[in-house]
């Protein structure tokens, strides 16, 4: 299915046959216009060298072309309708999937894409600032790859309000674009896009663990039995990899340069030699790993028993699992609070989904530890390793919240817990280092000093090619 780019809005929907619809979007695209301008990157460019959605195939799918940004071609694009699909959960397992939505499931499925929805613009305000102490072109480029697609994802959520929720879903679209990251009157919905993303070191953090929440969450809304949303998650799944190859590789890069200080000056404090501790990167990794958790919501939840029980939202990779896809008589362990231990205890699988999708999070999360790790030792630092924090730690949603545990999971009282913070968590010091490293560098080809290169260029372009041009 290609996509019409001689379109206003390039689409593989059929906009133009849909005059209301194309009217009503057409006339939301100038606020979007305004929003980027106002919320979106802040540094001033000629152009960037993007990638642009051209086909939701397997095959090339993307091109590659230097860009104006604010002349991105940001669209609506649906990865291809299986005719024969059918719901793989809950009760109306079986049944085939739907093409409109029924009336009793409109509110539930609006909020799922509106929070959906409203995660995508927040974190380009998240990031505006970024483009000011880029470690280099090739990253500086990459940044405004992942913020062009958030847009994007924005765009596909709005077709969703605009084209399926009438008069509500066009207000709801309306006010994706006035509540704002971090704003004091209308913040953004969830905890972790009010955060601020102030330097790379953060950004990376949070391309590897709070875009990995993304890919879940689009994981089990790909399952969903309203076809036009799983159809959406679907195409923008496959953009999502790129925001977490650059959170996985970003790591690997501040991790490498640090091992090599420390072995080369045979010390722990690099931070006099420019590079990033490795105590410090364990915080930030704590920080956003922990407020990252905190978005699969609560670990027993009735909503998510309910959006399963009616086929709103499935499991990660429901197909692949091997039960009945309906659980009303599954049990599955999950950690609460006894007095001062956390133990295990058996409850409904149903009610308990949201800790069954973090579970998977966390495994995968996982294997980036393990990643960093093997660069470390591979640069003969054999002593200290990164881990992931308890799942209890600094959590501000579900069963931890008001308990003090450690990164290792011990609970403890106020006072050790305000005692160990500063071990845990970045200090204000740790980010004013952090801070002082963010210059930017934009001489093609050379890379600030507090990472090492990347492996490989864009799309096959060499390391000094001029990704973007001012
Ligand atoms: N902050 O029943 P519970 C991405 C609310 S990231 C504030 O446990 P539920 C991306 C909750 O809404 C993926 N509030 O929650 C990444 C509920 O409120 P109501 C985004 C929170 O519904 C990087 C109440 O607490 N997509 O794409 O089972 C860059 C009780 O909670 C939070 C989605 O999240 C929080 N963290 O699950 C760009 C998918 N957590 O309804 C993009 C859509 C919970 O009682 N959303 N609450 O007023 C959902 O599936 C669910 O809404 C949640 C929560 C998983 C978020």
């Amino acid at each position: 299915m290609s996509i019409d780019y001689t379109e206003r809005i390039p689409n593989n929907v059929n906009l133009a046959e849909d005059r209301r619809l194309q009217r009503a979007l057409e006339s939301w695209q100038p606020a979007f216009l305004q929003w980027w301008g106002e919320m979106g990157p802040t540094l001033p460019t000629q152009d960037v060298y993007l990638r642009t959605a051209v086909a939701v195939g397997r095959e090339g799918w993307a091109n590659f072309a230097r860009v104006k940004l604010p002349e991105y071609r940001w669209g609506i694009f649906l990865a291809e309708r299986d005719p024969g699909r059918r719901i793989a959960f809950g009760q109306l397992k079986g049944e085939p999937v739907w093409q409109q939505i029924p009336g009793e499931h409109r509110s539930s499925l609006q909020r799922l894409i509106v929070v959906q929805g409203d995660t995508e613009p927040a974190s380009v305000e998240q990031q505006r600032r970024l483009g000011l102490t880029a470690p280099s072109l090739y990253d500086l480029r990459n940044l405004f790859q992942v913020n062009v697609e958030e847009g994007r994802h924005l765009w596909a959520m709005v077709y969703l309000l605009h084209a399926y929720f009438g008069r509500a879903g066009r207000d709801e679209a309306e006010a994706l674009l006035l509540r704002n990251s971090g704003s004091e009157d209308s913040p953004r919905i969830l905890g972790a896009f009010n955060e601020e993303t102030p330097d790379w070191l953060s950004f990376f953090m949070f391309t590897y663990f709070t875009d990995r929440d993304g890919k879940y969450q689009l994981g089990t809304l790909k399952e969903s039995a309203f076809d036009p949303l799983s159809r959406t998650c679907e195409f923008m799944l496959k953009e999502e990899a790129h925001h977490m190859f650059v959170g996985t590789t970003g790591v690997d890069r501040v991790v490498e340069r640090t091992a090599v200080l420390m072995r080369e000056h045979d010390t722990d404090d690099v931070a006099p030699l420019g590079g990033i501790p490795l105590a410090v990167i364990q915080k930030y990794l704590n920080f956003h790993y922990s407020v990252s958790l905190d978005l699969f919501g609560g670990e027993t939840s009735t909503n998510v028993a309910n959006y399963f029980t009616s086929g709103l939202k499935g499991r990660w990779q429901e197909e692949r699992r091997r039960d009945d896809h309906v659980l009303t008589e599954a049990v599955t362990a999950v950690e609460q609070i006894e007095g001062d231990r956390i133990v295990a205890v058996e409850l409904p699988a149903l009610t308990a989904l949201n800790h069954d999708l973090r579970t998977s999070y966390i495994a995968d999360c996982e294997t980036g530890i393990t990643r960093w790790n093997r660069i470390l030792a591979s640069n003969g630092v054999t002593g200290p390793q990164l881990r992931l924090p308890h799942v209890g730690f600094n959590r501000k949603v579900g069963m931890f919240v008001g308990c003090h545990v450690t990164p290792d999971g011990q609970i403890v009282d106020a006072a050790a817990w305000e005692a160990g913070q500063p071990a845990w968590l970045p200090t204000a010091a740790d980010k004013v280092h952090v801070e002082s490293l963010m210059r930017p560098v934009y001489e093609p080809g050379k890379i600030a000093a507090w990472l090492a290169p990347p492996r490989n260029g864009i799309n096959g372009q060499p390391l000094d090619y001029e990704y973007v041009r001012f």
